[in-house]
């Protein structure tokens, strides 16, 4: 279907001008919609929600609604009390005319229109440690706006997401596969990633041990806080709203923790190829973590801290497992534009884990400071 066909079965005024491809989303596809009147101008966000990865796409909508009236409410409350530094924003569902949360297109797939956040971007990498600690604060600010949800608000839009001793069944499942051993034998960079797996299966179990002994506790997280879905206001250079709100669900909060310093501490970023680029940026790390706690500090019991290293260096592991699984299998999960995109981001996240753990110490030093 035409896309400006599409778009004229949501709900937004005014004539359309500009649609065009945006952002840089590994799962859905992304475009913006300009619209304008006389008077004025709206942007939204149309997206095709990626049927393979969320087969219940009502579920990812129903979620973002509760999500977002739980928090708009406690936004109010502590607007009214004088409690917050600044306007936190959060994308909210467009409907379409039927007053449905989504429109199916001729070819049975899925579109949303959400608002954009206006005057804001993200970035693709952190911009340095004022960046790095805004990150901090819109994450840690976004844990204390959900954490009295009531977890069954949401239904869990992915089973198994972050749960990486999951991800190595899989990896193994796919190593049977004829193509896969083929993948593997015929490249040494292939052969490397799957020492460096082997080498570190115990690690893929420390947060899930944690929680069976009862250290630590799910509450709601974000799923994928990394630097782009972190949107950052253009006036002021602050922190205003966290983005992408398709895996909100009842998870352990290291997983974001982890997530997003995997994210905002390699400038290098997720696609760099000169692997010597990528290292560890502890002065980000830093700055994102003073971020953090100044939000989110108050509710992290004694066991939450003692686990943000080990957080800080799984969540570079599973996503390198994850890139790898996926381009054993034919790379059918993250969008690629190349056969080896997901070796060479595979290899990227894995080199990110080894800086990690030659700066334990440190890390375990800045973490203790907090
Ligand atoms: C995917 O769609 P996007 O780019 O926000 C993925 C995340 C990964 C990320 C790596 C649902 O997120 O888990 O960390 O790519 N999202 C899903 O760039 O699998
Ligand atoms: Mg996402």
């Amino acid at each position: 279907m035409d896309l400006s066909v599409l778009m004229g079965r949501f709900n937004v005024n005014g004539r359309l001008v500009a649609l065009q491809p945006f952002g840089s989303g590994n799962i859905n596809d992304t475009y913006l919609a300009i619209f304008r009147n006389t008077f004025t101008e709206s942007q939204v966000i149309l997206q095709r929600i990626n049927r393979n990865v969320f087969q219940r796409p009502e579920i990812i909508m129903d979620n973002m609604h509760h999500v977002t009236m739980h928090c708009h409410e406690k936004l109010r409350s502590d607007a009214q009390a004088g409690r917050d530094d600044r306007v936190w924003q959060m994308p909210r569902i467009i409907k379409a005319r039927d007053s449905r949360s989504y429109a199916v297109d001729e070819r049975g797939e899925v579109w949303r229109v959400i608002t954009r956040i206006m005057s804001a971007r993200a970035f693709d990498v952190a911009q340095g440690p004022e960046h790095a600690l805004e990150c901090g604060s819109v994450l840690g600010h976004f844990h204390y706006l959900v954490s009295d949800m009531p977890p069954e608000r949401v239904e869990n839009p992915l089973p198994g997401f972050h749960v990486t001793s999951g991800y190595l069944a899989g990896y193994d499942a796919v190593l049977e596969k004829p193509e896969a051993k083929e993948l593997l034998v015929s490249s040494m960079e292939a052969k490397r990633c799957a020492k460096f797996i082997a080498e570190r299966r115990d690690l893929a179990l420390c947060l899930e041990k944690a929680e069976r002994g009862g250290e630590l506790v799910k509450r709601m997280f974000h799923g994928d806080p990394k630097v782009n879905n972190i949107m950052i206001d253009e006036v002021t250079g602050k922190g205003t709203a966290m983005i992408d709100l398709d895996t909100v669900s009842p998870g352990l909060i290291h997983a974001d923790f982890g997530d997003a310093l995997r994210s905002i501490c390699n400038p290098a970023g997720e696609e760099e190829t000169n692997l010597s680029k990528v290292v560890f940026d502890e002065d980000l790390c830093t700055a994102f973590c003073r971020g953090y706690m100044r939000e989110a500090g108050a509710f992290l019991t004694e066991a939450d801290r003692e686990y943000l290293y080990d957080s800080i260096r799984l969540l570079p592991f599973e996503l390198g497992l994850r890139f790898f699984q996926d381009y054993l299998n034919g790379n059918v999960y993250f969008k690629t534009k190349t056969p080896e995109q997901n070796l060479n981001r595979a290899r990227v996240q894995f080199r990110l884990c080894e800086s990690i753990e030659s700066r334990e110490r440190s890390i375990r030093s800045v973490l203790r400071r907090l």
